[in-house]
């Protein structure tokens, strides 16, 4: 009886849900997503393994660094224009001082190498219109101005000698072009808008053309309402640009579908190739969904400084072991991370920042396999730091930036997940101590370390649930 009615509950439960289902209309979408995600091909798993990137600020509002007329805007540098309500031509006028003479690429990529990044993301043109390359649909890029070479070009060969993935941010909001429209409002404005989307065409086709290793495009500037009554336009201008360059990873900013959505359309289905709305903001849960599609976060080290700011003292400046937490928190959810620097006007980096990628990149140099290829591992966040684990591996890192008093560290694993060994990732030859206190819980003991380091443990598991096997690896 007591069978016959938990098999009733069962037949209701399934057919309700199937109803529901059945009841929750989609709305037809036309100019959505039009890719299986998550992608499997090899750039989307080579930008998936890569983890870690450095993302580049540079255009002419690195000139006067947040000051104008000797008063210093506390907003962020590349806003200036915008917030100190300097007219036009003051702004573009600044083309003709910019002459970074300390650019040196090769020096930049190098640095870049160091602090571990595997790809870098670069503002061809921020929001202030400015192109860093000679661009054949504008005089308002690099080759007017005293520097004249194609810095871009420049750019892309070191880093790409550096075997370093490079990817355009390109902003398509303009302050500078003409045609450029917050709004339609008149027939007007439509022409005028027709004309901004076909340079916005002919300049992101160029970049492909021109430099052809590009990986991926980071869209910016795409919340307007012109923009976003432009879903079709969007939608043809992906396809376009992944014909010419196969593989290309494009980020959600990108589009909007017809009905004005963004990011992700009006069913709720991400845009693009990964999401990247995590601006200056890791995710606020661990819930599964994190995981579920491809994404990034894109950090500053100071509060919202993008592009250089002479004035640091103004916000927080994030310390290095805060600004590796923030990667491994990503790694640990299937995220990666974009870590961003703003150059000064003569092509240096200013010293903090020098002094942060040095102390990352050393860090990472020892604890690398902890990040490079490593995802969600299937377990509970716990207080003592963030699980990860090697794609296809056998293994869980445990990757510690807050020691417990007891030095004792609890794990609790999935359903046939014995722990076969237990090390340190900077002593591989010593294991460490593994107490079973549940099934399936563990306690690691270590001895204190001095505590001014983040480190890693490393759990060899073992999948064949054999008491004695597990025994005979713990003594
Ligand atoms: O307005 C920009 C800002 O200057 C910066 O480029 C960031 C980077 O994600 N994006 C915009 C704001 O979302």
């Amino acid at each position: 009886m007591k069978k016959y009615l938990l098999l009733s509950l069962i037949v209701i439960i399934t057919t309700t849900n199937q109803t529901l289902a059945q009841n929750k209309k989609e709305i037809d979408v036309k100019y959505g997503q039009f890719t299986q995600l998550p992608r499997q091909d090899n750039d989307m798993k080579k930008w998936r393994e890569n983890r870690f990137g450095q993302f580049i600020h540079w255009g002419l509002y690195a000139i006067p660094g947040g000051v104008w007329e000797g008063k210093t805007y506390p907003g962020a540098a590349e806003w200036l224009k915008s917030f100190a309500k300097i007219n036009q031509q003051s702004w573009d006028s600044l083309q003709y001082q910019f002459n970074p003479k300390k650019f040196n690429p090769t020096e930049w990529a190098k640095m870049a190498k160091n602090m571990g990044v595997k790809y870098v993301t670069i503002t061809t043109k921020h929001h202030e219109g400015f192109c860093l390359w000679p661009s054949k649909f504008t005089d308002f890029d690099i080759e007017a101005t005293p520097y004249k070479k194609d810095l871009l070009g420049e750019f892309v060969e070191a880093y790409n000698k550096e075997g370093i993935d490079v990817n355009f941010y390109y902003s398509v909001l303009d302050w500078h072009h003409p045609d450029w429209r917050y709004k339609i409002d008149s027939e007007e404005d439509k022409i005028a808008f027709q004309r901004l989307l076909k340079y916005t065409e002919n300049q992101l086709l160029e970049l492909i053309e021109r430099y052809p290793s590009v990986k991926g495009f980071w869209f910016d500037g795409t919340w307007d309402q012109s923009w976003k009554d432009n879903g079709e336009f969007s939608y043809n201008l992906e396809k376009k640009m992944k014909a010419l360059s196969p593989g290309l990873i494009v980020n959600s900013r990108m589009r909007a579908d017809e009905y004005g959505s963004r990011h992700f359309d009006s069913n709720g289905v991400l845009m693009g190739d990964y999401e990247s709305g995590y601006e200056r903001r890791l995710p606020a849960s661990w819930d599964i969904k994190v995981t579920e599609n491809d994404w990034e976060c894109c950090m500053t080290i100071p509060y919202n400084q993008w592009g250089y700011h002479k004035d640091w003292s103004i916000s927080h400046i994030k310390s290095t072991y805060e600004l590796l937490e923030m990667l491994v928190q990503c790694t640990s959810q299937n995220g990666n991370f974009l870590l961003n620097f703003g150059p000064k006007g003569d092509g240096s980096f200013r010293k903090e920042e020098a002094k942060i990628s040095k102390e990352i990149g050393s860090w990472i140099k020892a604890n690398g396999a902890a990040i490079y290829g490593c995802e969600y591992a299937g377990l509970e966040k716990q207080s003592w730091g963030y699980y990860t684990k090697p794609k296809g591996s056998n293994i869980i890192n445990m990757v510690i930036f807050n020691e417990p008093i007891s030095g004792e560290y609890r794990v609790k694993l999935k359903k046939g997940q014995l722990i076969k060994n237990a090390y340190s990732l900077s002593k591989k030859n010593k294991s460490i101590k593994v107490v079973e206190v549940a099934k399936q819980e563990y306690l690691i003991k270590i001895k204190k370390t001095k505590g001014d380091e983040p480190f890693v443990i490393v759990l060899e598991l073992e999948k064949k649930d054999s008491k004695k096997l597990h025994q005979k690896a713990l003594t």
